[in-house]
């Protein structure tokens, strides 16, 4: 039997909230943040957005030493803002990197049960579609299509996974080391489904936590037809490319009818 492995405690927190015109949003997440996990530091990852979240978040480091914010030239994407700030954490040496949505949708209350996992895991996701998750006033095309995605990612990746496209989680450093970052072209967000995936091939223990998903009161979404496209070539090709990897493996072996026969 295997032993179930040791890990070190938790250590040093940082959330990282990308932003994208968050301008009514950016203060309410950082406090209510502030408020719930109070030990986490902050990093603010602004793409320049045009209506000034950026400024805002200045103010917030300004007035708060936990919280930092990342000033990205332009709007690359999720995933390159994600990366950024890994990178910047990195170097910094923190133990744990969350990830977390500026709009509310990611309650900040409920962070601390994903930590809590994180005592006996390399990767904790908050997830949707697990029991006791769920979404709150989602429209219906959003809840099909995030379903939907959802099984489409378990038939070809065979991921054990209920929400592998959610973007609300933990990560100890340890386990990004390993993931080979630099590899990394997702943009949107199929980055999250990207690592997922790494994660699991990598050997590294994943974990689901159930998470409440309120849909945004402010703010627009930035979800689009482009990254919706991404997603399902990425996913597609990863998923060829394994099943392939399947059948070939299976073709090299000895067929057993051939034993049977001799
Ligand atoms: N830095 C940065 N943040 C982004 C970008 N696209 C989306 N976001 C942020 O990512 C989070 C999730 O985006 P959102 O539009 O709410 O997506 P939805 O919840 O799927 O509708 C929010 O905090 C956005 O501000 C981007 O290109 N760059
Ligand atoms: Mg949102």
């Amino acid at each position: 039997m295997t032993q179930p492995q040791v890990r070190p405690p938790i250590g040093k927190i940082v959330v990282l909230i990308p932003t994208y015109n968050e301008r009514e949003n950016v203060s309410l997440i950082v406090s209510r943040l502030r408020a719930a996990v109070p030990e986490a530091d902050v990093l603010v990852l602004d793409d320049n957005s045009p209506d000034g979240t950026g400024a805002i978040a200045d103010r917030l480091a300004a007035d708060d030493g936990q919280v930092r914010v990342l000033h990205r030239e332009s709007k690359e994407g999720l995933g390159a803002a994600y990366l950024a700030g890994f990178a910047w954490a990195l170097e910094r040496d923190y133990d744990v990197m969350v990830e977390m949505d500026a709009d509310g949708s990611h309650q900040p209350e409920q962070l601390r049960s994903l930590l809590v996992a994180l005592a006996d895991a390399d990767v904790v996701l908050g997830s949707r579609w697990v029991p006791g998750g769920s979404v709150v006033n989602w429209p219906i095309h959003r809840k099909v299509l995030s379903v939907g995605g959802n099984v489409y990612v378990r038939v070809l990746l065979g991921m054990p996974i209920g929400d592998a496209t959610g973007g609300f989680r933990a990560y100890r450093a340890s386990a990004l080391r390993t993931l080979d970052l630099q590899k990394v072209a997702s943009q949107g967000y199929c980055f999250q489904v990207d690592l997922a995936w790494r994660a699991i091939r990598a050997g590294l223990s994943v974990v689901e936590v159930p998470i409440t998903f309120v849909e945004r009161t402010i703010g627009d979404s930035k979800m689009s037809q482009d990254i919706v496209n991404e997603s399902l070539r990425s996913i597609t090709m990863w998923g060829a490319r394994y099943r392939l990897g399947q059948v070939r493996s299976l073709l090299r072996r000895e067929p057993r009818w051939h034993r049977l026969d001799g």
